[in-house]
């Protein structure tokens, strides 16, 4: 399969996040895309540069404050001290229920938190270059299987991920949204109808969000029940789409330790909600933290498994681009993603 990689990824690296209080190194670490690249290459599938700017689909899925913030961030955060130079910025303040979204404050920290639903997102000086690489590839990849050759899959092996971006916030280890990316160019490419699958551990509720009152793009979603499991504060069964949008959003949330049995029943369920809205392209989140050993989630899925989630997923018949999202088992993380393409390619 034709596999999108840039080491620009390597431009965002921070070295720490909070987990309980504490510094702990990042899960989401560089070594989880050259772990991709590396088992992809060795697999023989071709492996390619971005060729795509994403800057104008970019506008269409963010907003242009959140995108003017985001490329700027870095350069405003040493403006307000030298030393910033090597210090992460983290967001200590938001603006939640009866405080004010619409007027953006001077204060950096401010607006740190404006832009942000976590502080479990660290930004260096090279994240913005990393995700707006991600992002080209995201939109190269759904340019390529819109092409008139026969390739009709491609994947994306770029990081940082991107499904818990909305059009104006970052969080969970998200900056750009890249499956929106990937949706609204097939949109653009002439695709009418675009699903998108989310098989990360985590709700991918910025996409969700971004989508929400949309017809012409479905979000269908399985993950770790927001009950107990990030980002807690989306994801749940109820959330079917507001306006235009109506119908055209499906969350199935699993109680954190569903077996392998659970999810590939709501694999299933997912398929049958895509098949049903008749999509022309799909778009699929590939987290693979739901492996048993991931370290942040507690699914079960095997190595194994995962070739028989791309079998499953090329039995939809579709222009296809996959998206790597989450998965912190950094070593496996190859052979992972490698098993779903060749399930899927088999
Ligand atoms: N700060 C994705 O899988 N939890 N994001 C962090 C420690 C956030 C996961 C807990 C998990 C975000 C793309
Ligand atoms: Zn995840």
């Amino acid at each position: 399969m034709i596999t999108f990689f840039t080491s620009k990824h390597l431009f965002h690296a921070p070295e720490y996040e909070f987990f309980r209080g504490e510094r702990v190194a990042c899960f989401e670490s560089p070594s989880r895309a050259d772990f991709v690249r590396t088992e992809l290459f060795q697999r023989g599938h071709d492996i390619r540069e971005p060729s795509v700017d994403s800057a104008a689909v970019l506008r269409q899925v963010h907003s242009a404050r959140y995108l003017a913030f985001l490329e700027s961030a870095w350069a405003q955060w040493v403006a307000v001290d030298a030393g910033n130079a090597t210090r992460q910025p983290f967001p200590s303040v938001w603006p939640v229920r009866t405080l004010r979204s619409d007027v953006e404050p001077q204060n950096f920290t401010a607006k740190l938190g404006l832009y942000s639903m976590d502080n479990g997102t660290p930004m260096v000086a090279g994240t913005w270059a990393a995700a707006k690489a991600g992002a080209d590839a995201a939109a190269s990849a759904a340019v390529l299987v819109s092409g008139g050759s026969n390739i009709k899959a491609a994947l994306c092996a770029t990081r940082p991920p991107g499904h818990h971006a909305g059009a104006d916030f970052m969080g969970g280890y998200c900056f750009l949204n890249n499956a929106a990316v990937a949706a609204q160019t097939l949109r653009n490419q002439g695709f009418a109808k675009v699903a998108i699958l989310d098989v990360d551990y985590h709700h991918g509720n910025g996409t969700q969000s971004i989508f929400y009152d949309r017809a012409d793009v479905l979000f269908v979603s399985i993950h770790g029940d927001p009950r107990t499991e990030y980002p807690f504060y989306l994801g749940h069964a109820d959330e079917t789409g507001e306006g235009a949008g109506h119908g055209f959003n499906l969350n199935l949330p699993l109680p954190a330790g569903s077996s392998k049995a659970v999810w590939f029943a709501a694999l299933g369920t997912a398929c049958e909600k895509v098949k049903q809205f008749d999509a022309d392209a799909l778009v699929v989140s590939l987290g693979l933290d739901t492996f048993e050993d991931d370290p942040i989630s507690t699914f079960a899925l095997k190595s194994s498994d995962f070739i028989e989630l791309g079998a499953v997923l090329k039995q939809l018949g579709l222009a296809t681009v996959f998206i790597l999202e989450g998965g912190y088992a950094a070593k496996e993380l190859g052979v992972n993603a490698g098993n779903v393409l060749a399930g899927f390619e088999a």
